[in-house]
Order: structure tokens, then C-alpha cells, then sequence
């Protein structure tokens, strides 16, 4: 497939700018590679497909002196590393006769080669150049949420790239391009299956799919990626022969042992096995009475001796809960689970943290346990795909969204312990750190099924790699690769990202209370779905009032894993953010907020107005009908359309139920059922 929508950012379209063109054709007629390596393979193979695009000509390869763009791994060159930066740094230095890209690795070249790239696509001169740049975050990850049977667990982008019908796809093209996405925008690390992991999928780490699957692998590490596995913490029991899968069993820790160096003799750069444990109804240590120390630290042992890595994921809470018991907080659960085990988990067990202590909602307090372990490695886990964010047929730019978890700044330190240095490993001395999200990429042809949700997989790796881009910065850089050469196209385009979180949260569920989704799909509203059952999440909406009460003195007490001052910050209704207050607290409909309106009027404002906003969205799409490809036109109109009637459903569902519920009318009197 070689199609706009296919290409995503990678276009590579004909540059028609007269002197832009007779520059770079200059610089490419003698490109000089120094190195040797898959990756430098793969350097190659990508300067030839881009510069065939963009100026229809063949890469001038050489080997003298008087190249004009030399690209080299520093050690390669026998220079010393490029001072100042990280093994993945990389400079691009240009003085107009000559342009040179030295990495501190293979993979910082290859950075660096997309860095150029992204320029000539963004059509910008290549002559003056003293570019130096490195990845702020250690690990930049994907997880897959792929099945062998085909499906994506949380998938809205068609079946998976990987899986099909019960077997690895023999096909591997799409996993390869998927690779050049990944790396252009700086990932270097994915796991490729469910962390859900099924029976057959436990068989993934024997010789029935070893070899396949080290196949993935080397496709993956051509682009500087290393290759993950989830694991069924039960495997001794499920696929060995053993009665146990206690950690602290010396069979099952041999048991370990013997699988970890079988897998490094298929794939001998494997990076380590991600799990989900004691997670709704995933087995794990606390079947034995162990804990997750125990547990995490039982497969990182047999990881150790091959520099592997144990990426243990914190997504422990009751899924069974009674809804009547006011005593349990699942917002609590992952806090009051690790956090008393700090110290105890080896120097390769990283803990993966999703971003919001309950899950991945469209507005979330940043979770009190990332940065509350000083000598515990830890990662965060946000979530690409939109599952609580419109399933890819609503519009919703989630970078701003990121943004704010990034910048939000924790105290655990003092003043300036934000998130992002947490997680750079700037604030605690992390031997591994990083970020990590759930990818949203599928088979459909242009891999995300709305064509503008391919923005948050290249905001994700973007931010990943310097988390103090705009998000308005990288939404144009993602503009002028695929879309490019168009002003009006980029600008229409950025409005409407720029604004679709706040609309998706306008006529979503109000004020950071969260849920109200259908259940189990979780697309469309059902505002009672979740209220009388057993996953903890509720709203506590009755004819006086709403909100969850998560005080210290009259509810659950879970401000109390927050620092000073966003403890009190939270706890005090005063003080408490409007955009959070019903995550915090129960109030009156006619409690008022900061922004002078009671509860129950901004629940029908907003409703209304997001509506009304889906409208503008629409309204700005067709504008590009006539600039626009066919294709990509029509996928987002098509796509538009259902999220008006999204739009509409909740705007009137949530306004008729709280209208209901309070008898309170709305001051504008419009219409509610
Ligand atoms: O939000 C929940 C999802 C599950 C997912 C789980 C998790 C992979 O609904 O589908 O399972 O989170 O993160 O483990």
C-alpha cells in the first residue's frame, strides 16, 4: 500500500520549492554511510525511499572524503562521543558544502537521519545547521494490545498488524513499516502482545513461536527497537509442568531460569517480559501470599544475567467489589499496594504506572504513586488508544491532555518535581525510567482508523522524546508531514485538534467524575452502567448532589497520598480545581464553582456547548473538500458524523438524567427530555 492515508507522516511528497529542491538534490548526489550494521541498513534503505520521493533522483552513494552529507555512529568514525549527550544523542552539524550526522550509536544516527528528514519534509534549508539533540526519557515504549486470534483488545483501527487467525502474520511488511513509524518519531522499545495474556499466548515464549517471533524482533531492532514479551505470571503451571507458580519456589525460579535463556538464544537482545499480575483475574504472586516485590523480583533474577528487564505494571485494584461498601477507593489501589514496598524490587524491575490513579478517563488527577518510590524504577503508562476517549471515531488530540500530566508538578521534592523529571529519572536516581503507552494502530489502512488520531501516536513518541514540546509545536510538524504544502489545510486541522479535548470533555462525563460509559464497551454514555457494579467507579449522583467524597475527614482519605501542598490542594473544597471537583468531592448541584456557575447549570453549559462545538468541527472539515484527497476527506467526515451523534446522545442523556435527578431546570431553558 502506498497511499496518503497509508504513509501517515512518512509522505515524502515531491518538493517543489525550486531552491529547496536544487539544495538538497546538491547534498544528496554523495551521501557517505560510516557504519556497518542492520541499522545503518535501514539508514540506507530510508534515504533512498525518501529522496526517490521527494526529488525524484537516486541517493548518490560514496565512499570519499568529499561527501556531502556523512552520516556516522561516533565510535564508528573513531571520534570521541559527541560531548554532552546521551548514547542516543546525535548532532547534525552543516556548513553548506557538507552535512554530517554523527550519532553517539547506530541509533542515535538513525535519529538523527529522521531529524533531517522531518526537516526536508517540513521544508526547511539544510545548509547552516548545529542541531544537538537527545532523548529526555530513557525508555520511550509501546505496548501492544494485540491477540493471536487477530483481535486488539482495545482496538479501534480494524484487527492487528501481527496476529492473525491464531497465527503470526506471514507478511511481515506491515510490522516493518510500523518499525519506521515507530523509530522516526524515536520509540526504541514494544512489547508485541496483550498484557491480557491468553491461553495460546503463553505459549509465545517456547520454540512453537520462538523463531517467529525473533523474526519481529530483528525487524525491530533494524530500527533501533527492542522487542518485549507479556507474560502469564502462572506459566510453570500453564505450559511447564509444575503445580506452582510461587515465586519464592526454587523449582519455579529454575523453572525461570531455564525458560529466560531458551528466549535469549532465539532473540539474544530480548528486552525483558512485561506483566500484569493480580489484575483483574490475571494470576500472580498473591495467590501464594507473596507480594508484588516477591513476584517481580523472582523473574528479574532470571533476567539479570542478559541485562533484561521486568517491566511490572501497577494496575492492581478489587475488580470485585461491593458497591455498597463506601470504605474501598480503587483510586487508592495502586498506592496503597507499592507504595509500602519501596526499596525492596531489584535494579531491572521497572514499575509501569498508568497516568491517572483509576483509568485513563478524559480528566484525571495525576496518580500519587509516580515519583512517591525513591528507589523503586518506575515508568508511566498512558494510553494512545481511545479507549475512554472516543474509540478513534471522536476527534480528541490528546497530547495537551499529556501535557499537563507532564507538567504537573508532584512536591515530592520540594517545588519542581514534576512528573516529567520523575519520570526522566531527574528527581530519584532511576537506573531505568521512562514512558510507555498503549498503542492505537491497527490493520485499517491508515492504521488508526480516524486519520487524525495518527497525531497522537507521533505526539506520543515526539513527547516521549522531549516532553517540553508544545503541543501546538508538534500538531504542526505532524501537519507539515502529512498534509503538507497546504497553509490553510494545517491551519483548519490545528484549530480542530487543538481544541477536540476540550470538547470531547465538554459533553463527556462532568467535572473529572469520570465514567458513566457504556460498560465494557466504553463508547457512549450510560450513566448508571457502572454504578451498581463490582469495578469501583462510581459517581454517587442523588437528588441532592454528586461527586465522590475522597477527603480525609468524610471520605475516603485518598488526598492523603499526595504531597503538600496538593493535598490540602484537593482535599479543601475551596481550593479544589472545578475540572476535578467531582473527582474529590460530593457536592449540591447548586454548589458554585470558581467559575461562578453551579454544578448543575455547567453540566447543562457544557453539554450543550460541546454539542454545538462537534457542529464547528464539521463545519471546518467540509471547508477542505476541495484541497483535500478523496480518502482522507471522507474517513474524517465519515468520522464526524458518528461523534455528532455521539455528541448528541450524551449531551441529552446527561442532561435529562441530572435534570431529573436535581428538578433543577436549566437557567437558559433549553431543550431536556
Ligand atoms: O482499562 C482497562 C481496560 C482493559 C485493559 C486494562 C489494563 C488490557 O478496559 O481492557 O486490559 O485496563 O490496563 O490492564
Amino acid at each position: 500500500m502506498d497511499t496518503k492515508m497509508y504513509n501517515m507522516w512518512l509522505q515524502y511528497d515531491s518538493i517543489n520549492n525550486q531552491t529547496l529542491r536544487e539544495q538538497y538534490t546538491e547534498f544528496f548526489s554523495k551521501v557517505r554511510l560510516i557504519g556497518n550494521s542492520e541499522i545503518f541498513d535501514s539508514i540506507k534503505e530510508e534515504l533512498e525511499i525518501a529522496v526517490d520521493k521527494m526529488l525524484q533522483q537516486k541517493v548518490g552513494w560514496t565512499a570519499s572524503d568529499d561527501a556531502k552529507i556523512v552520516i556516522a555512529n561516533s565510535s564508528d568514525w573513531n571520534i570521541k562521543a559527541v560531548e554532552g549527550l546521551n548514547e542516543e544523542g546525535y548532532t547534525i552539524v552543516s556548513n553548506g558544502n557538507q552535512l554530517k550526522i554523527i550519532g553517539n550509536s547506530d541509533r542515535g544516527a538513525l535519529y538523527g537521519v529522521f531529524h533531517l528528514l522531518r526537516m526536508m519534509q517540513m521544508q526547511e534549508s539544510i545548509t547552516t545547521l548545529s542541531i544537538k539533540e537527545q532523548p529526555t526519557n530513557p525508555f520511550r515504549m509501546i505496548n501492544q494490545w494485540d491477540n493471536l486470534d487477530g483481535s486488539v483488545e482495545r482496538g479501534y483501527s480494524g484487527n492487528s498488524i501481527f496476529y492473525e487467525n491464531g497465527k503470526i502474520v506471514e507478511d511481515k511488511t506491515r510490522i516493518k513499516d510500523y518499525a519506521r513509524f515507530l523509530s522516526s518519531v524515536g520509540i526504541n522499545a514494544i512489547s508485541i502482545n496483550n498484557v491480557n495474556v491468553w491461553e495460546e499466548e503463553t505459549y509465545f515464549i517456547t520454540k512453537k513461536y520462538l523463531p517467529e517471533i525473533a523474526e519481529i524482533a530483528s525487524i525491530f531492532r533494524g530500527y533501533g527497537l527492542q522487542l518485549y514479551l507479556s507474560i502469564n505470571f502462572a506459566s510453570p503451571i500453564a505450559i511447564g509442568d509444575l503445580e506452582t507458580a510461587d515465586p519464592l519456589d526454587g523449582s519455579v525460579k529454575n523453572w525461570w531460569k531455564d525458560k529466560v535463556r531458551e528466549i535469549y538464544d532465539f532473540i539474544p537482545d530480548f528486552g525483558g517480559f512485561v506483566v500484569k499480575a493480580d489484575s483483574e483475574h490475571r494470576p500472580g504472586p498473591f495467590s501464594y501470599d507473596r507480594d508484588h516485590a516477591d513476584g517481580s523480583n523472582m523473574l528479574a533474577e532470571a533476567l539479570e544475567p542478559f541485562d533484561g528487564k521486568v517491566i511490572w505494571r501497577c494496575f492492581v485494584y478489587n475488580c470485585l467489589q461491593d458497591w455498597r461498601d463506601r470504605s474501598t477507593d480503587r483510586a487508592r489501589a495502586a498506592y496503597d499496594h507499592f507504595k509500602p514496598l519501596d526499596g525492596r524490587f531489584h535494579s531491572n524491575v521497572i514499575l509501569q504506572i498508568k497516568n491517572g490513579p483509576m483509568d485513563f478517563q478524559v480528566r484525571e488527577p495525576v496518580s500519587p504513586l509516580i515519583g512517591a518510590m525513591s528507589e523503586t524504577n518506575q515508568m508511566m503508562e498512558l494510553q494512545i488508544a481511545q479507549e475512554y476517549t472516543g474509540h478513534q471515531i471522536d476527534l480528541c488530540y490528546l497530547i495537551p491532555q499529556w501535557k499537563e500530566v507532564f507538567s504537573f508538578d508532584t512536591y515530592i521534592q520540594g517545588e519542581g518535581s514534576t512528573i516529567e523529571k520523575i519520570v526522566a529519572g531527574q528527581i530519584h536516581p532511576y537506573r531505568h525510567s521512562g514512558v510507555v503507552a498503549v498503542s492505537n494502530i491497527g490493520n485499517d489502512e491508515n492504521w488508526t482508523g480516524h486519520t487524525l488520531a495518527q497525531a497522537n501516536l507521533y505526539g506520543f513518541g515526539r513527547l516521549a522524546w522531549n516532553p517540553s514540546l508544545e503541543s501546538e509545536t508538534i500538531a504542526k510538524e505532524w501537519l507539515k508531514q502529512t498534509f503538507p504544502q497546504n497553509n490553510d489545510v494545517e491551519q483548519t486541522i490545528l484549530d480542530m485538534l487543538m481544541s477536540s479535548w476540550p470538547i470531547y470533555e465538554n459533553y463527556n462525563a462532568p467535572l473529572g467524575v469520570g465514567w458513566m460509559v457504556t460498560t465494557h464497551l466504553h463508547y457512549g454514555p450510560s450513566i448508571d452502567g457502572y454504578e451498581y457494579s463490582r469495578w469501583g467507579t462510581y459517581h454517587f449522583a442523588d437528588r441532592d448532589g454528586m461527586g465522590v467524597d475522597r477527603t480525609k475527614e468524610t471520605g475516603t482519605g485518598y488526598t492523603e497520598q499526595y504531597e503538600e501542598p496538593n493535598r490540602s490542594m484537593y482535599n479543601n473544597l475551596d481550593t479544589c480545581p472545578d475540572e476535578l471537583l467531582l473527582f474529590f468531592h460530593h457536592v449540591p448541584y447548586k454548589h458554585t464553582l470558581k467559575s461562578g456557575k453551579t454544578v448543575i447549570q455547567h453540566i447543562y453549559d457544557t453539554h450543550f456547548e460541546g454539542y454545538e462545538q462537534v457542529l464547528g468541527l464539521q463545519k471546518k472539515w467540509d471547508q477542505l473538500e476541495r484541497v483535500l484527497d478523496e480518502e482522507r476527506f471522507n474517513n474524517v467526515k465519515e468520522r464526524l458524523e458518528r461523534q455528532r451523534l455521539n455528541a448528541r446522545e450524551w449531551r441529552d442523556q446527561i442532561n435529562t438524567y441530572f435534570y431529573r435527578k436535581s428538578g433543577i431546570a436549566d437557567e437558559k431553558n433549553r431543550t431536556i427530555y
